[in-house]
């Protein structure tokens, strides 16, 4: 997969492709990630990326040239003949709320833009013009788009055949298959100031395991996140074991 990020701050980025699964992945070559940064698309003796909003108030608005040239670049060196242009997504506060689905339907994508605001926003034209689909990490102020990219592209990477090692296969993910929250996990030592492991994982018994996370699993849902359960289709073993 080819992904290009349109940014005003590209060594944010560094962090994807330098830590964890998703720089294994990039170094891997299961995905490409480039920049392209607005301002090296200026003339002008400053550089500038930003203009007064028209209508007046407060802040600054990302204006349309340099961001348009940036995308124009970003699809020119991503073209494959035969393959159809990228989706151009753009992380915005008054996006649709990024989930799972939305995230599992991006990773199946050749090649991806996003688009990245800082000040107040991008010009409304440049979004009628370029843009799929607004994207949201949720109902709380950050200060632009680049670290909503970044869930966004480590959450895709995740979703890519081969991206997880043995030990962390997708499949396991919660929310992967169903969205149920994980049961508890423990490690070692045995007792820590008397708060001790529950017996269960000691057993060996792998099938009462299974079952004891399994439980564990639908009472965190039911109780921390009531939204998720209503919406969950119960097995009638899942039903016996909330019963217990
Ligand atoms: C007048 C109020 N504004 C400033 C406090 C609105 C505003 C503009 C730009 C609020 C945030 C931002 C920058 N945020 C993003 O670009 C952003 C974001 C977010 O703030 N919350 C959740 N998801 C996202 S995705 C991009």
């Amino acid at each position: 997969m080819q992904v290009s990020v349109i940014t005003l701050f590209p060594e944010m980025f560094d962090a994807l492709s330098d830590a964890g699964i998703s720089g294994r992945a990039i170094k891997q070559g299961l995905l490409s990630l480039a920049t392209v940064n607005p301002r090296d698309f200026t003339e002008d003796r400053h550089h500038s990326v930003d203009d007064r909003p028209y209508g007046g108030g407060p802040g600054m608005v990302m204006t349309v040239g340099p961001l348009s040239q940036a995308i124009d670049s970003a699809k020119t060196n991503m073209n494959v003949p035969g393959k159809p242009s990228p989706k151009v997504v753009y992380m915005s506060p008054q996006g649709k709320r990024l989930d799972q689905q939305v995230i599992n339907e991006l990773a199946q994508q050749d090649s991806l833009i996003v688009l990245c605001g800082r000040y107040e926003g991008i010009d409304e034209r440049l979004i009628d013009a370029e843009v799929d689909q607004e994207l949201s990490l949720g109902d709380y102020v950050i200060s632009g788009g680049e670290l909503a990219a970044m869930v966004l592209l480590d959450a895709m990477i995740r979703q890519l055949p081969d991206a997880l090692g043995d030990s962390e296969s997708a499949s396991q993910d919660s929310f992967a298959s169903r969205p149920l929250l994980d049961c508890p996990h423990y490690s070692r030592p045995e007792d820590i100031a008397g708060r001790v492991v529950p017996s269960v994982l000691l057993s060996g018994d792998h099938e009462a395991i299974r079952r004891w996370r399994l439980r564990q699993s639908l009472i965190r849902t039911r109780d921390r996140r009531p939204d998720l359960f209503a919406k969950l289709q119960l097995s009638d073993e899942e039903c016996k074991l909330l019963d217990e």
